[in-house]
């Protein structure tokens, strides 16, 4: 059962995030982990402003220009990503013609078959990676995230990692992929060693990615490639970090919020 959140709360919004994930992990779909890690993003975002910077924006594009070039493009959803944008990710998965794969580090079949019946009802047509459909192994890796889909990550070029671990990605991009990171946290090891790195909230950043998917499809793919080759992921991580470093030196000058939704502006 839900908490009801009175809609004039200030942070209304954050507690119906809060509460989506308790209600996953209620059904079954988020490990207990799953929480302290949201904890972890909160803070970070709560840092940002809780709104989408211009960094992201950038990588925003330079993913969706990845995403429908990819010849074999995936999404790898784990237990946190399906209890917050299930329907956005089928939704997402369609635009870019991608296919979504089951992948968690905390594996079990209950949680593999919740999450890929959740996605299913929640748009999408398929669903790889779940019990023994995940019987192929990354290389160099010893976590249980190694079990993939023959037919999934292990054959694709572009893949989508909402919500990592570091390792998984450091090995992906050691096979060549490209990986597309969605990570509050600038200075994690998936968003440093990820092709390209969205600091931004899965809530935020997986409709907007699919809202610049729609738009870039009318494009060229030499116009998308032109996009993704003027990306720079070092250079928009600084741009993210030093958005927080100038919102908090800001803050600091007065020793108090400056208000709430204005405070983005000219920074
Ligand atoms: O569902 P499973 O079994 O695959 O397990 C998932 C968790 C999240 C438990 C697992 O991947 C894990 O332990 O992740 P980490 O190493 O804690 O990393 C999570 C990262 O995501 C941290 O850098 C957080 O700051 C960030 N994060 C948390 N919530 C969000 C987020 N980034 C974007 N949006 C969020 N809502």
């Amino acid at each position: 059962m839900t908490n009801k959140i009175p809609p004039e709360h200030p942070r209304a919004e954050s507690l119906r995030t809060r509460e989506m994930l308790i209600e996953g992990f209620r059904e079954g779909i988020v490990t207990l982990a799953g929480l302290i890690a949201h904890g972890r993003g909160e803070a970070f975002d709560y840092l940002l402003g809780e709104k989408t910077t211009k960094p992201a924006l950038k990588a925003t594009e330079a993913a969706a220009a990845a995403m429908l070039n990819a010849e074999k493009g995936i999404i790898s959803v784990n237990g946190n990503t399906a209890a917050l944008a299930a329907k956005h990710i089928a939704e997402l998965a369609k635009i870019s013609k991608a296919r979504i794969e089951v992948n968690l580090f905390y594996r079990s079949l209950e949680r593999e078959e919740a999450i890929k019946k959740l996605l299913i009802e929640a748009g999408a047509e398929k669903v790889l990676g779940a019990g023994k459909d995940a019987s192929a192994r990354i290389p160099e890796l010893s976590s249980e995230r190694r079990r993939v889909d023959p037919h999934g990550i292990l054959i694709a070029d572009v893949v989508l990692v909402p919500l990592e671990d570091g390792d998984r990605t450091e090995a992906l991009v050691k096979m060549g992929k490209k990986i597309i990171a969605i990570d509050l946290n600038p200075l994690s090891r998936t968003a440093q060693k990820a092709t390209i790195t969205i600091v931004d909230n899965v809530v935020r950043a997986i409709p907007k990615l699919m809202e610049t998917a729609e738009k870039l499809k009318k494009e060229s793919a030499d116009k998308r490639e032109k996009i993704l080759q003027s990306f720079d992921n070092k250079k928009n991580l600084s741009e993210s970090i030093a958005f927080t470093e100038k919102r908090l030196a800001k803050i600091a000058k007065v020793g108090e919020f400056l208000v709430i939704g204005e405070e983005q502006d000219g920074l």
